[in-house]
């Protein structure tokens, strides 16, 4: 579960896949999930990536990872830009710069106060949503967390390609979010060892 979790961030691609995975599911024999992998092509913009690519249901199971999602800062920028995660992870903020960085969110109402280099403050995301991250210091830096409902989700990478594994057989929706572009939904229905492909193209 660790190296898959590991391989997301190696990829820059945010599968669920080890959410997923630690999930029992509960209409599929282990080995015979499903999945989702496709292409979002941004219009008129100038990059398809940080589009994050959801599925849907109710009642799904959440279950945390148990270290924290990490997003740094550095050369002044935050990597990654955007993270997905799902509702009651914590995410670790790092300053790998030789300068003081601030962390504050308006949706979320908190500020993490300033530190220098090689500290890090935690924040949970407890409840779904889309909050953003800014920097008192450097107004230039930005970031978004997605808290999401659904343990099945991953983020565009540049060429806008998303892959989504080890998902329950069922009926979803398919839901993304881009910054500044107008969410599409789409029913999805998963079976066992059939990857779905879908491709989107979102526009402002
Ligand atoms: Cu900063």
């Amino acid at each position: 579960m660790n190296q898959d979790w590991e391989r997301r961030w190696g990829h820059n691609l945010l599968v669920g896949a080890a959410l997923a995975a630690s999930l029992a599911a509960p209409l599929a024999a282990a080995g015979a999930d499903g999945g989702v992998t496709g292409t979002v092509t941004v219009t008129g913009g100038r990059t398809n990536a940080d589009v994050v690519v959801s599925l849907v249901a109710p009642g799904l199971t959440l279950a945390p990872p148990p270290k924290p999602v990490e997003i740094d800062q550095q050369g002044l920028v935050f990597r990654p830009h955007v993270v997905a995660v799902v509702q009651g992870t914590t995410v670790r903020f790092l300053n790998n710069d030789q300068e003081d960085h601030n962390v504050y969110s308006p949706e979320g109402g908190y500020n993490l106060g300033t530190w220098p280099a090689g500290q890090v403050r935690d924040q949970l995301f407890d409840r779904p949503g889309t909050y953003t991250q800014l920097c008192r210091i450097h107004v230039d830096m930005e970031a978004f967390v997605v808290v999401l409902d659904t343990p099945y989700f991953a983020v565009t990478d540049s060429t806008g390609r998303f892959e989504i594994t080890g998902v329950a057989p069922g009926t979803y929706t398919l839901t993304t979010w881009g910054r500044r572009l107008k969410r599409v939904e789409r029913p999805v229905t998963i079976t066992a060892g059939a990857p779905v492909t879908v491709d989107l193209t979102l526009g402002r």
